[in-house]
C-alpha cells in the first residue's frame, strides 16, 4: 500500500523536498532553542491522523456538530490527565497555542482597562505579558515589574510596591527569557495583600512541572497556571488553561465561544498521548536530567568566562550576554553557531540598549537535547564548542572542525520520531 508520506512526494515534491530538508536538518544539528522539543512518535501519529477532519466546537457532551463519539472520549481523556498530572481542578485543553491561552485568560476573567502586573520583555517577560506592541499590551493596563540590576532576579520589593500602587486585578508570573525559578510564596502573598488573582504561564517549564522537577504552582495556592504543550511537556503545538473549580466557567466561555472556533482535535489528541508519557517514571527522569544538563551547560560556559544574565540557571535555560562575552551581539552569535549545526537564538537582555532584531545575547537551553539522549558528559562537549566557535567566529578552519565533529556527535543520538 502507498503510504502518506510516498503520496507527498508524488503529488508534491517541493513540500515533501522541504520537510526532508527539515528532518536532516533535526538529525544532524543540536536544537539549543529552550522553547523547542522533539515531540514522541505517537504525538506525529496523532497530529497526522483523522482527527484533523473534524469539527467539534463546544465540549465534551454539549457540541455544536454531530459525530462527536471519539473527539468526546479523547478531549476527555486529555482535560483528566491534565487535572492529574497538574494536580489541578479543571483543564481546558483546546487553547491552539500560548498566545491565545493567555488572551482566554485575561479576556476570561478581567474587564479591559484592568490592571494586570505582569514581567517586562526584556527581563523575561513574554509578548503576551503585555508587550506594549501587543494588542493585550493595548487593552489591559499592564504594569511590567522588572529585575534586579544587581543579581539578574526579579525583585520582589519591587513587585510589592507596584502591586500596593497600582492594586492589580491579576498578579502574572512565568517568563520566556528567565533562568531562575519563582517564589510562588512571595507572589502569592502580594497577590493577596491587594486581592488580585494569581496567575503562573508555566509555558516554559509545564513539563518540569508535570515531571515533578520543579515546583508546582497549584501547590502554593495559585488560581490559574497556563502552560504550552510542545515545549518543556514534549506534545504537539498548542496550550492548556489549568485553573481552580471556580474559575472554570469563566475559562472555558472565554476559550469557547469567546475566543475561538472550532479546537484542532488531532493536536488534543496528542495531548493526551503526551500527558500519559508524562505520568511515567521515564519522564520524570528526563525532566530532572534536563535541570542537571542545564547546570552543567552553563558551569562549563561560565568557566570559560562567558558571562550569563543572573550569573547562571536554575531552570532549562540560560541566557549569555555575548556582546560582554564575546564582543560579538545576538544576532551575529546565533549565525556563527548556525554554521556549525548549533542552534540558539538572539534575546534581549535585562535593559538591553540593542535592538531585538540585534540584541546583547543568545538563549540556550537544554529540553531538546536532553531528549535526545545527550546527559553532562555531553554538556561539557556543547560547552566547549559553543565557547571557541564564538572566540573565532571568522576562522574557517575552527568553524569547519566544529561542523565536522557536531556532525559526527549527532550520530550517536538519533532524535525521536524521526
Ligand atoms: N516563542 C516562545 C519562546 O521561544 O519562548 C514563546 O512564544
Amino acid at each position: 500500500m502507498t503510504s502518506n508520506l510516498e503520496i507527498l512526494q508524488q503529488q508534491d515534491p517541493d513540500v515533501y523536498a522541504a520537510l526532508k530538508g527539515e528532518e536532516q536538518r533535526q538529525k544532524s544539528g543540536i536544537e539549543l532553542i529552550p522553547s523547542e522539543n522533539y515531540t514522541f512518535p505517537e504525538v506525529l501519529s496523532t497530529l497526522g491522523s483523522v482527527f484533523t477532519n473534524k469539527y467539534s466546537e463546544g465540549y465534551p457532551g454539549r457540541r455544536y456538530y454531530g459525530g462527536q463519539e471519539y473527539t468526546d472520549q479523547i478531549e476527555t481523556l486529555a482535560r483528566d490527565r491534565a487535572k492529574a498530572v497538574f494536580k489541578c481542578e479543571h483543564a481546558n485543553v483546546q487553547p491552539l497555542s500560548g498566545s491565545a491561552m493567555n488572551q482566554a485568560v485575561y479576556l476570561g476573567l478581567l474587564e479591559p482597562g484592568d490592571s494586570i502586573l505582569a514581567m517586562d520583555l526584556s527581563h523575561g517577560g513574554h509578548l503576551t505579558h503585555g508587550a506594549p506592541v501587543s494588542h493585550m499590551g493595548k487593552l489591559f493596563n499592564f504594569v511590567r515589574y522588572v529585575t534586579n540590576p544587581v543579581d539578574g532576579s526579579i525583585d520582589y520589593d519591587q513587585v510589592r510596591k507596584d502591586a500596593l500602587e497600582h492594586k492589580p486585578k491579576m498578579v502574572l508570573c512565568g517568563y520566556t527569557s528567565y533562568p531562575r525559578d519563582i517564589d510562588y510564596e512571595n507572589f502569592k502573598a502580594i497577590a493577596d495583600e491587594v486581592g488580585a488573582i494569581t496567575m503562573t504561564d508555566a509555558s516554559h517549564f509545564g513539563g518540569l512541572v508535570a515531571g515533578e522537577a520543579m515546583r508546582n504552582p497549584f501547590d502554593f495556592g495559585f488560581d490559574v497556571v497556563t502552560t504550552t504543550t510542545h515545549k518543556s511537556l514534549r506534545g504537539p503545538r498548542g496550550g492548556m488553561v489549568l485553573c481552580k473549580k471556580e474559575f472554570a466557567s469563566k475559562i472555558d466561555k472565554s476559550v469557547f465561544p469567546g475566543l475561538q472556533g472550532g479546537p484542532h482535535m488531532n493536536a488534543i489528541a496528542g495531548i493526551a498521548v503526551t500527558l500519559k508519557r508524562a505520568q511515567t517514571q521515564e519522564f520524570k527522569d528526563y525532566a530532572q536530567q534536563v535541570l542537571v544538563n542545564s547546570k552543567m551547560l552553563a558551569n562549563e560556559l561560565m568557566q570559560r568566562q562567558a558571562s550569563l544574565v543572573t550569573g547562571g540557571t536554575d531552570n532549562h535555560m540560560m541566557v549569555v550576554d555575548t556582546m560582554e562575552s564575546y564582543g560579538l551581539d545576538g544576532r551575529v552569535a546565533e549565525e556563527t553557531l548556525d554554521k556549525v549545526n548549533i542552534t540558539t537564538n538572539k534575546q534581549i537582555i535585562p535593559d538591553d540598549p540593542l535592538p531585538p532584531l540585534r540584541p546583547s545575547g543568545i538563549r540556550i537551553g537544554t529540553p531538546a537535547a536532553t531528549a535526545r539522549g545527550m546527559v553532562e558528559v555531553d554538556m561539557k562537549q556543547l560547552g566547549e564548542w559553543i565557547d571557541r566557535c564564538l572566540r573565532s567566529p571568522d576562522d574557517e578552519a575552527v568553524i569547519g572542525e566544529i561542523k565536522g565533529a557536531v556532525e559526527t556527535f549527532c550520530k550517536k543520538f538519533p532524535v525521536p520520531g524521526i
